[in-house]
């Protein structure tokens, strides 16, 4: 459980001084949720009663975690306001099957920054599970018809092979979301670049497909986020149909 707080609290800034209206933002587990999550195979679903305390445990990592976000973008001076996701989404087999995003829409025309994360969630088939930061950014994105979906991650975009041990790996400034099923190109890249990269471009699909601008990139580089919030162009993937 170690935040990169400098990290946090530079896309906090960058993220205000943008003056961006209706954002939502939201974050993954990073070392806050996972470890937990694989510890007590809470994605596998219900296997046995010492899971629960694990479901628990994993939870709280988040809660603990989206403090310090929240806190960050406060002290940055945006009116954030954490939104816990599975207290108000249910999954079926890991898809969001009931969700009512009039509570998110509401805090928007509030004038708040609702801030939501990856987190443990109740399943109709499996008990529970882990909904994923980018299921529900899509979900999101989808359902409030969002201008943009902007994915920060910790490369520049997607790329032919994961470029932190490839080399030769190629950087693709946009990429065709049917590509990936229609060229095996899904193949390649779940054995090349990291399932993150695939698990995100496999869920952004929907929200490409209906028509919110999708881009990835790289959230460490600083002045990026700012940047495409202002509506500039900046290096990044764009994802296509
Ligand atoms: O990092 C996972 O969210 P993600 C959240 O967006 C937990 O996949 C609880 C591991």
């Amino acid at each position: 459980m170690t935040p990169n707080t400098n990290n946090i609290l530079r896309l906090s800034r960058e993220i205000s001084t943008s003056k961006s209206k209706d954002l939502v933002i939201i974050h993954g587990g990073g070392s806050f949720g996972h470890p937990l999550a694989k510890e007590y195979k809470i994605s596998e679903g219900y296997t046995g009663e010492k899971q629960l305390k694990g479901y628990s445990l994993t939870h709280q990592a988040m809660v603990q975690l989206n403090k310090i976000i929240v806190d960050s973008l406060l002290e940055a001076g945006l009116p954030a306001v954490s939104v816990t996701p599975s207290s108000f989404i249910i999954t079926t087999n890991k898809r969001i099957t009931t969700i009512d995003t009039t509570l998110i829409a509401r805090y928007l025309t509030t004038g708040m920054v609702p801030v939501l994360y990856g987190d443990t969630i109740l399943d109709t088939k499996m008990k529970f599970t882990i909904l994923s930061g980018d299921q529900l950014a899509v979900r999101l994105a989808t359902e409030l018809k969002a201008k943009k979906l902007i994915f920060g991650v910790d490369v520049d975009g997607v790329y032919s092979a994961n470029p932190k041990i490839d080399v030769n790996a190629e950087f693709f400034k946009e990429f065709s979301v049917s590509q990936l099923k229609n060229t095996k190109i899904g193949g390649a890249l779940s054995t090349d670049v990291t399932g993150g990269m695939l698990g995100k471009i496999i869920e952004a699909e929907e929200a490409v497909k209906s028509g919110v601008n999708v881009i990835l990139l790289n959230a460490l580089k600083v002045g990026l986020i700012y940047q495409v919030l202002k509506g500039e162009t900046v290096k990044g993937t764009v994802l296509r149909r």
